[in-house]
């Protein structure tokens, strides 16, 4: 870790930072504090902030206007070994340097040369002229198609921050500018969100588990369903404390029995020295039903709970046994789809029923065609296991993310700047332009079927006709699947706006790319702990923009005041006006709490995180113990009041590919289904080193690329008969598309299945020809486009396969990890 510095830099000072009054302790018996203990200054001549991303908190360390190291924050107790990358991130040779126009466009105006994006021949321009570019084009399109032309749903994951929440910034300022096409749900849990509000009541996938502590006293078999905490945990949305390693460790020194139920044998399963279960991937449904079979027919279930808590399970035994089908679900049935021994699953049905069981799932199992089924059917096998409500029983869908589970402080919630900023007096009818809604991942189909008519969730409605996307805070290019589909979706596009901090393949796909400036280049504040919410962060800026960039904010403003809407976007308000007003209505709300915050200026200044305490009701949460405990009064949020498991509300929706309860569908290919053509699943997990493709472009790569590429697992066996060895490189292929890998062989891997990380970048060896070979390893040219279902419309990131082969002759150099043509003027 070259870029740390740490216990071996001797040139680093141990002496506390002063503590005045101001830094020291407590302010209150049930005050915030601004934590003091342990943190260190840098040398004379040196400066160290602290400041964080979604890695965690950190400290940076400045020399000459240059960060120069960086390290973590002393109370993290689990520091991401990914934060070189993030230092590197700053000063990679894939920084976007200066406002760019390709030649194209800039020549010939909007729409010109379609089929040439991605080519890299990009124009370097003033920001004045690139400005007035960008707001005169979003008048013309407004005027000319009206807002419902403009698609602003940018989606993906920005850098956390109240105020340059970049994605909220550009709704703003197309809100202010008369409306534009926006999304809904998200890549994470498309599926999962949509269909458990109908099961629950509630969207759940985002919402505190019962808390780390309880489990460690009452769990006696934690069952990871699909889920590898000890890598993911790494991230938040916000930025995380990683209270959840903290939470495994108890876990792990109590001695608690774990099952990993996984195609691969991933670092929990190694942390925990756990049970493996490797199914074929794409069949857990088929697996629980058998649990569940076993659970109804040797009178394990819990009828009790069953009667009171649930409604619909009378309705969902018919098919469970196969009365209604002519198929019991029976473990038989199961082992035959999914490959895990009929024993195995009839054993598994008798432990999780004699033992306080969690059942904790991740999500890549709803991240799959008719991924819907997964979430639901985890929740029916936890109804009849009955434990739902009970100090370590029931199911977590939170335990792998963004460290949930760990207890929640008592502090106010921070707010931060809103997409829907009132326009201007008199300029209402702005707003009447009316804003739609997509489903987040239809971006495609949206493209390619202007005026179509699809279904989601209930509701039929019609795609938009888009002219203009405008993209900040993501990498569709990376995170959309069927790559080669969307190259040619991507040419209907009059004009496509990017704005990065780095040449992602989606910045080499705009027509006008805006460099913006990184988390540590501009002022913000965020929280600390997603569901912690432990402290609040002033992340103040470290070093000045670097080359041109730009703050997202001040880009916004700018296009807007050349629209007319200045004031109505910032409301007059610069960064730190903003972020004072922020901290402001936190420090109101904790006074509603009997706590007292320190003034603003003594908090920015203090180069220390604010904490709230964490109290012990908190530590003792259990998810869904009023519902347990009074089913009356705490009913949840379905029509029933009650968990669902037939929902009448789906069944008068009347969707073919959602029926009214848990049921196991084949998905449109996997291992071993009946009209499958090519013999390899690709599981596309999240990867350990990056943050989907964020990172890709820093140094991290070296510690994990093969032969410069990006690497696929892969079984001895599988690799074998195909004369391949360890370390080769491959070509992966479907119809869908090709790619160029790596190949780590290892029996970590079950047959059949290999894994290529989403997040590689995108590298066609012919731009913008679909089709092209990808020379780096862009997981998303194998995938599939669909959606889960008409119900939920998710993605299917998950659902690819593909055959392999080794590449003979001599293999193209990678070249995406350069600027492109034009882009480092
Ligand atoms: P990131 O690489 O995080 O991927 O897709 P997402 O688009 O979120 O991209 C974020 C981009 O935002 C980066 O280019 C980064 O530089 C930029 N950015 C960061 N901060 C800022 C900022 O402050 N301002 C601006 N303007 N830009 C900024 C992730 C998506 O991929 C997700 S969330 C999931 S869960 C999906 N997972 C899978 C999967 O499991 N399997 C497959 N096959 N595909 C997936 N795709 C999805
Ligand atoms: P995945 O890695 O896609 O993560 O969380 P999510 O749980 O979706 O999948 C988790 C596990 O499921 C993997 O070990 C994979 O092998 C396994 N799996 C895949 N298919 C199947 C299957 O069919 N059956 C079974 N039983 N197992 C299967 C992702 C979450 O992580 C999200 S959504 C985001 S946005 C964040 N992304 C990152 C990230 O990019 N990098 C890191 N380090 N951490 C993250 N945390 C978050």
């Amino acid at each position: 870790m070259s870029n740390e510095f740490g216990k071996s830099d001797t040139n680093i000072s141990r002496r506390r930072f002063i503590q005045g009054a101001l830094a020291a302790g407590t302010l209150g018996s049930t005050g915030a504090t601004l934590l003091a203990s342990g943190a260190r200054s840098a040398t004379a001549g040196s400066r160290e902030v602290l400041t964080g991303s979604h890695w965690g908190a950190f400290y940076m360390r400045v020399d000459d206007g240059r960060v120069t190291g960086v390290r973590p924050w002393e109370k993290d107790p689990k520091p991401s070994h990914q934060l070189p990358g993030v230092l590197d991130s700053m000063y990679s040779p894939t920084r976007i340097r200066h406002p760019m126009v390709r030649r194209a466009w800039l020549e010939r105006g909007p729409g010109a040369d379609p089929e040439g994006r991605g080519k890299g021949d990009f124009v370097r321009v003033s920001w004045e002229k690139a400005l007035d570019l960008v707001a005169a084009e979003l008048m013309r399109v407004r005027k000319k198609h009206g807002p419902t032309s403009i698609f602003g749903g940018s989606y993906g994951w920005k850098s956390p921050g109240k105020l340059h929440n970049c994605q909220t910034l550009l709704a703003r300022a197309l809100t202010v500018n008369g409306g534009f096409v926006s999304r809904s749900g998200d890549y994470s849990t498309g599926a999962a969100q949509v269909i458990l509000p109908y099961v629950v009541g509630s969207i759940d996938v985002y919402e505190q588990p019962t808390a780390w502590p309880v489990l460690a006293e009452h769990t006696e078999l934690m069952v990871f369903w699909a889920a590898d905490p000890m890598v993911t945990n790494q991230i938040g949305w916000q930025v995380p404390d990683h209270g959840a390693y903290p939470g495994m460790e108890a876990l792990k020194s109590k001695g608690v029995k774990v099952i990993c139920i996984d195609p691969v044998r991933t670092d929990t399963r190694r942390y925990f020295d756990a049970e493996w279960l490797a199914p074929r991937p794409h069949t857990d449904v088929a697996m629980m039903l058998g649990i569940a079979h076993t659970l109804y027919t040797e009178k394990l279930h819990d009828a009790k709970f069953l009667a009171r808590y649930t409604t619909g399970f009378d309705r969902f035994v018919p098919y469970l046994t196969g009365e209604s089908d002519g198929v019991a679900k029976n473990a038989e049935w199961a082992a035959g789809i999914c490959e895990i021994p009929a024993d195995t699953i009839r054993d598994l049905a008798r432990r999780f029923a004699s033992k306080r069981t969690m059942l904790a799932a991740g999500w890549s199992i709803q991240r799959q065609h008719h991924g819907e089924q997964s979430h639901w059917m985890l929740v029916t096998l936890a109804s009849m296991l009955g434990q739902i409500g009970l100090p370590g029983g029931g199911y977590g869908f939170t335990y792998h993310y963004a460290n949930g589970g760990s207890p929640t402080a008592t502090g106010p919630v921070l707010p931060g700047i809103v997409g829907g900023a009132k326009p201007p007096p008199g300029s209402e009818w702005l707003e009447a332009g009316g804003t739609e809604t997509i489903p987040v991942s239809r971006i495609v189909e949206m493209l390619e079927n202007p005026g179509k008519p699809y279904d989601f969730n209930g509701k039929r409605s019609k795609y938009p006709d888009i002219r203009l996307a405008y993209w900040v805070g993501g990498n569709p290019f990376m995170h959309h699947q069927d790559r080669n589909r969307m190259i040619k979706a991507w040419r209907k596009l009059d004009t496509f706006i990017v704005q990065d901090f780095q040449w992602t393949a989606t910045a080499r796909h705009a027509d006008i790319v805006l460099p913006c400036t990184t988390t540590y280049e501009r002022n913000d504040i965020e929280g600390i702990g997603d569901y912690s919410m432990s402290h609040i962060l002033a992340m103040r800026k470290v070093v000045d923009p670097l080359f041109e960039a730009r703050d997202d904010y001040d880009i916004f403003a700018a296009i807007c005041e050349r629209m007319g809407t200045g004031k109505a976007f910032t409301e007059g308000r610069d960064d730190m006006a903003w972020i004072r007003t922020f901290y402001e209505a936190a420090r109101v709300q904790a006074r509603g709490k009997r706590m007292e915050m320190p003034v603003f200026d003594v908090f920015w200044n203090s180069n220390k995180p604010l904490a709230f305490p964490i109290g012990e009701e908190a530590k003792g949460y259990i998810r869904h113990k009023e519902f347990r405990d009074d089913p009356l009064l705490n009913a949840l949020g379905t029509p029933s009041g009650r968990i669902e498991i037939y929902s009448s509300n789906i069944a008068r929706m009347k969707y073919d590919d959602c029926p009214p309860h848990p049921t196991w569908m084949e998905p449109l290919e996997r291992l071993g289904g009946p009209t499958t053509r090519y013999p390899l699943h690709i599981d596309s997990s999240h990867p350990g080193s990056r943050l989907h493709s964020q990172l890709c472009g820093t140094v991290l790569r070296g510690s994990y690329a093969i032969k410069g590429r990006e690497p696929c697992l892969m079984h001895p066996e599988d690799a074998k008969i195909r004369g391949i060895a360890d370390g080769d490189i491959v070509r992966v292929f479907n119809d869908r598309g090709q790619m160029l890998v790596g190949v780590r062989l290892t029996d970590d891997i079950r047959r059949g299945v290999i894994r290529v990380c989403e997040g590689g970048w995108y590298d066609p060896a012919e731009p913008g020809k679909p089709g092209t070979l990808c020379r780096y390893g862009d997981v998303n040219n194998l995938t599939t486009g669909i959606g889960t279902s008409k119900l939920a419309q998710g993605n299917c990131g998950h659902t690819a396969m593909a055959d392999v082969e080794k590449y003979r002759g001599p293999a193209p150099a990678v070249e995406v990890f350069k600027a492109p043509r034009g882009g480092d003027a």
